[in-house]
C-alpha cells in the first residue's frame, strides 16, 4: 500500500488508517518525537472550536460597531456574502485613507507546508492590490536580528545558519555554559517542519564525552536532570551583571586573551575600563554582581575559572533576548566569550539558541530551496513586530527603531491570518482596550481563537491535515509531500482559495493565481526545487514520483560548520561587515543612534521591572513556551487539556514560595499585577527560584471582567507581561520582564467558555 505522509513545525508523521481509525504515526526515522503532535489531530477535529463558516460579527454587520469583546455574536454567511462584504471595505480604506491604513503585518506561525502559507498568500495578495502596513523582525528574536548585524556584520538569519554543529560542541567543548538552560521543550519544533529531533541526542553525546553543562537559568528544570548540570540560578532579568562579573574575573585572574582581543575585536580598552570600573568607578567584581543577581560572588569566581581553563562554550537561549535591554544581554555574551578567546574554534565560542528551536546547530547543509513568491509591498510604512497596541495608540506619532525615527500609521484596517495576536502579545487586556480603535479586524484561521473572537470579518481556513502541501526545510534532509489526511472541516478553504476568490473582486485572479490551482503551484514550487538542487550536484525526482513516494532524502547531507571560522583564520581578508570590521565590543555605529536605553558598549541597566530590592512576597513571572503545545496551537487537543488543572492551565511554584502563601497543589490561584490578572492550577517543584512563578504561553485567552479586573480564568500569562520594546534600538518584546503577585482563589470558579463555540446565528443560505 502506498504511504501517506503530513508535516508540521513540531514532526513529520505518517497517515494511518482513515476516518475514526485515522491517526498519525511519528517517522520511524525520528528518535525523539515531539509531545506537540499528539494533540494535533484531535485538535483539528473538534467541531466546538473549528470555524465551520464564514461569519461576521452582528454589531459590526448591523451598525458597523467596534465592541469587539471576546463573547461577541456572530452571524453565518455565505462565502460570497462575506467575501464582498470584505472586498468593499477594502475598497472603502483603500479609497478614504490609502493602503497604508491596511495594517497586515499578520505576524505568528501558520503552519509548516511551503505553498499554504498563510503570511506569503495574504500579502501575494495585498501587495497585488497597493500594499499594506507590514511588521519587522519577529517576537522570537527581534533584539538579536537588530543587534546582530552591527556587532557580527551578520543578519540573524546568517548567524544562526553559521552557528558551530552540534557534533563538534559534543566532540570539543568541555563547559556548555548555557543562559535560558538547553533542553528538548522548546527543541520541539522547528520553523517550516522538520523530519527528526536531535537535540537531546547531542546533548547526551556531549555528556558522554565528559562536557560540563552548566544551566543558568531560574529553572533548574530547563535542562533534563540525567545530564547532571551545575545549576546557577540569577534573579531573572540581571544576567547582563552576570556576564560583566565573569568578564571581570577573566581579565582580573589573567584569564583574557588579549591577542586575541586585539585581534579580532574592536573596543576592547572601552569595554575593559567599564568592566575594571576605571571608566565609571564602579568595579563590576563577582560581590558586585552578587546583590544584582542574588548568588554568591565565589560560585560567579568559581565558574570564571572553570571557563578560562577549559574550552567553553557560551549559549544563549533566545528567551534571554525578549526581556528589557535583551539584545543588550546577547552582545554581553558575545563579548563575554571574545575574551575567552576560542571563539572560531570547533566546539567552543558563542552560541544563540541551541535547544531554542531543533534546527539551530544542526550539522546539515544549507540548501536555499524556494518558496512562494509574495510580490513586492509598494507601502513602506511597517512597525516594529512587537509595536502593535503602541501603533494602535499612537497613530501618526514617532517611533525609534534602529536608530532612525518612523511614523506610525493610522490603522482603520487590521488584517490577520496565520497568527494569534490575543497568545502572543504582552498586556493584553491592553490591546483588548485599544483592539477597538480600528474600523474592521479581519481574522483568516482554522479555529476560533481569541483573535478570531474579536474579528468583525472571519474567514475559516483549513488546516495542514486537510490538504496537499510540500515540506521543505532548508535544514532538514528530508522532503516531505503532505497528503491530506482527513476531509475539509465545515465549508473552510485553504488561504490560497479564499484570496483567489477575493482577488477576482479586484480584477487581479490571473496575477494572483498566474492560472495555476494549489496542486499546479506545488508542482512549479517543486520544478523550482530540482534546479536548485542540480545546482547542488543532485537530482530530484519527477513531481508525481515524490508525490507517490511521500519522501525525498537530500543526499550526502551531513555539514559541519564553525562559527566565524573564515573571519579568524583571516581577519583582514575576511573583516565582519562592521563598523569596524571586527566583532565589535564597542559600536560606534549605535552609539551614533544616541539612544538613552542602549549603550556604546554592553553595560549593566537594571531593567523596568524585576525583583532587585522589591517587597518579598512579589515573583518573577516566567512565561516560557509550552511543553504540550506550540504556542496556542493545539491547546484545544487533547495532550494539552489533559495537563490543565480544573481545566486550568497550570504554574509552578517552588513549595517554600506557596507555604509561605499558605497555598497547596491542586489550588487554583489568582496571579496578578496592576496590568491584569489570571487563574492557574498550581503545582510544586523545588526546580526553580522561590521567588519566580512559571506559567506557560499559550492557554487560549478567556478574558473576563471581575470585580472591575480584567481576569484571564483560563491562565494566558499575556495578561500579566509589560507591552514595551526592549530599547529603541530594536523596540522587541520584554515577555520574560514581569513581576506579580499569588494568592489563592476564594471566589466561585468561573467555567471555561474559550472552547465552546461562540454564540452563533445564520442567514438560513448554506453554501
Ligand atoms: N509571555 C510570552 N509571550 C510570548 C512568548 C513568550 O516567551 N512569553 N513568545 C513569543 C514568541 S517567541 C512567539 S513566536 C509568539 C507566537 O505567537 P503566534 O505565532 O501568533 O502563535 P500561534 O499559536 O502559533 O498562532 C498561529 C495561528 O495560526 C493559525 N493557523 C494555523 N494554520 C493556519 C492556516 O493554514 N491558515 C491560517 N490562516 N491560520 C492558520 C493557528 O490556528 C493560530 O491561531 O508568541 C510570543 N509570545
Ligand atoms: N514545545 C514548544 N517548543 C517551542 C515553542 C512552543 O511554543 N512550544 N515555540 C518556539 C518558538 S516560536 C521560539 S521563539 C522558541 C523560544 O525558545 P526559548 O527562548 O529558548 O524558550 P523559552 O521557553 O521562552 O525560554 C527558555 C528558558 O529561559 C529561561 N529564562 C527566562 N528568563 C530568564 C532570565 O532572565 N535569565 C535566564 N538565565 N534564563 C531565563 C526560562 O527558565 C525558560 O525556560 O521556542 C520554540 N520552541
Ligand atoms: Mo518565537
Amino acid at each position: 500500500m502506498v504511504k501517506k505522509y503530513t508535516a508540521s513545525h513540531w514532526g513529520a508523521y505518517e497517515i494511518q488508517g482513515a476516518d475514526k481509525d485515522l491517526t498519525l504515526a511519528p517517522f520511524a526515522t525520528d528518535p525523539d518525537p515531539a509531545r506537540i503532535g499528539r494533540g494535533w489531530l484531535d485538535a483539528m477535529q473538534d467541531t466546538e472550536t473549528r470555524i465551520a463558516r464564514p461569519s461576521i460579527r452582528k454589531g459590526w454587520l448591523e451598525n458597523r460597531d467596534h465592541a469587539r469583546s471576546g463573547n461577541a455574536e456572530f452571524v453565518q454567511v455565505p462565502w460570497d456574502e462575506a467575501l464582498n462584504l470584505l472586498a468593499q471595505e477594502v475598497t472603502r480604506v483603500r479609497t478614504d485613507h490609502g493602503n497604508k491604513a491596511i495594517f497586515a503585518g499578520s505576524y505568528g506561525w501558520a503552519s509548516a507546508g511551503r505553498f499554504h502559507h498563510a503570511q506569503s498568500q495574504l500579502r501575494r495578495f495585498l501587495n497585488l492590490i497597493g500594499g499594506y502596513t507590514g511588521a519587522r523582525d519577529t517576537y522570537s528574536h527581534a533584539g538579536a536580528e537588530v543587534i546582530l548585524p552591527h556587532l557580527t556584520g551578520m543578519t540573524n538569519r546568517v548567524f544562526q545558519d553559521q552557528m558551530t554543529s552540534w557534533p563538534l560542541v559534543a566532540e570539543h567543548c568541555e563547559t556548555l555554559v548555557s543562559f535560558g538552560g538547553l533542553s528538548k521543550r522548546p527543541a520541539q519544533v522547528a520553523s517550516s517542519g522538520t523530519s527528526k529531533h536531535e537535540t537531546q541526542m547531542w546533548l547526551d553525546k556531549a555528556q558522554n564525552n565528559g562536557c560540563r553543562i552548566i544551566n543558568i537559568s531560574p529553572l533548574k528544570s530547563d535542562v533534563a536532570p540525567h545530564l547532571l548540570a551545575d545549576w546557577i540560578a540569577p534573579r531573572p532579568g540581571t544576567d547582563t551583571a552576570l556576564i560583566l562579573a565573569l568578564a571581570y574575573e577573566l581579565f582580573d585572574k589573567g584569564y583574557a586573551d588579549r591577542a586575541f582581543l586585539e585581534r579580532y575585536t574592536n573596543g576592547s580598552d572601552q569595554f575593559e575600563a567599564y568592566v575594571t570600573g576605571v571608566s565609571d568607578g564602579q568595579p563590576k567584581t563577582a560581590d558586585w554582581a552578587a546583590d544584582i543577581c542574588d548568588i554568591p560572588a565565589q560560585i560567579i569566581k568559581d565558574l570564571a575559572q572553570r571557563m578560562g581553563t577549559t574550552k567553553t562554550m557560551i549559549n544563549m537561549a533566545w528567551s534571554l533576548q525578549r526581556a528589557d535591554h535583551g539584545e543588550v544581554t546577547v552582545w554581553a555574551g558575545l563579548a563575554l566569550a571574545a575574551i575567552l578567546g576560542q571563539i572560531g574554534q570547533a566546539g567552543t565560542g558563542f552560541a544563540f539558541g541551541y535547544g531554542s528551536t531543533e534546527t539551530v546547530g544542526r550539522p546539515r547543509k544549507l540548501i536555499n530551496w524556494p518558496s512562494m513568491p509574495q510580490g513586492m509591498n509598494p507601502i513602506a510604512s511597517f512597525i516594529p513586530v512587537a509595536r502593535i497596541a503602541d501603533m494602535l495608540e499612537n497613530p501618526n506619532q514617532s517611533f525609534s527603531y534602529n536608530g532612525r525615527s518612523y511614523t506610525y500609521p493610522e490603522a482603520k484596517m487590521i488584517w490577520w491570518s496565520g497568527g494569534n495576536p490575543f497568545h502572543h502579545h504582552q498586556d493584553l487586556a491592553r490591546l483588548d482596550r485599544l483592539w477597538q480603535r480600528p474600523d474592521t479586524v479581519v481574522v483568516m484561521d482554522h479555529s476560533w481563537t481569541a483573535t478570531a473572537r474579536r474579528a468583525d470579518i472571519v474567514l475559516p481556513t483549513t488546516s495542514a491535515l486537510e490538504r496537499d502541501d510540500l515540506m521543505i526545510n532548508r535544514r532538514d534532509e528530508t522532503m516531505v509531500y503532505m497528503s491530506a489526511a482527513m476531509p475539509v472541516m465545515g465549508a473552510a478553504r485553504d488561504d490560497f482559495d479564499i484570496l483567489a476568490d477575493l482577488s477576482k473582486r479586484f480584477d487581479v485572479f490571473d496575477s494572483f493565481t498566474e492560472g495555476r490551482t494549489a496542486q499546479e503551484w506545488q508542482q512549479q514550487i517543486w520544478i523550482s526545487c530540482q534546479k536548485v538542487a542540480n545546482r547542488h550536484g543532485f537530482e530530484l525526482p519527477e513531481f508525481d514520483l515524490f508525490k507517490s513516494s511521500g519522501v525525498f532524502e537530500v543526499p550526502n547531507a551531513e555539514d559541519l560548520r564553525i562559527q566565524f571560522s573564515d573571519f579568524i583564520a583571516d581577519p583582514v581578508k575576511n573583516a565582519l561587515k562592521t563598523h569596524s570590521g571586527k566583532i565589535e565590543l564597542h559600536s560606534q555605529s549605535i552609539a551614533d543612534m544616541g539612544l538613552a536605553d542602549c549603550p556604546d558598549i554592553p553595560r549593566w541597566m537594571p531593567p523596568v521591572e524585576s525583583l532587585i530590592g522589591a517587597d518579598d512576597d512579589l515573583l518573577h513571572l516566567i512565561s516560557g513556551q509550552p511543553d504540550t503545545r506550540l504556542h496556542s496551537q493545539n491547546d484545544n487537543g487533547s495532550e494539552s487539556r489533559a495537563s490543565k488543572l480544573q481545566g486550568r492551565e497550570v504554574c509552578v511554584l517552588h513549595p517554600d514560595a506557596a507555604k509561605q502563601r499558605g497555598l497547596s497543589a491542586g489550588d487554583i490561584v489568582l496571579i496578578e499585577n496592576a496590568r491584569g490578572g489570571c487563574l492557574a492550577g498550581l503545582a510544586l517543584s523545588d526546580s526553580l527560584r522561590r521567588d519566580c512563578i512559571a506559567l506557560p504561553t499559550g492557554a487560549w485567552l478567556d478574558l473576563r471582567q471581575i470585580d472591575g479586573k480584567p481576569i484571564c480564568v483560563h491562565g494566558n500569562p499575556n495578561m500579566l507581561t509589560r507591552d514595551k520594546g526592549s530599547t529603541q534600538l530594536s523596540q522587541g518584546n520584554i515577555a520574560h520582564t514581569a513581576v506579580v503577585r499569588v494568592s489563592k482563589w476564594s471566589k466561585p470558579l468561573p467555567e471555561i467558555s474559550i472552547f465552546d463555540a461562540p454564540n452563533l446565528t445564520s442567514t438560513g443560505a448554506k453554501d
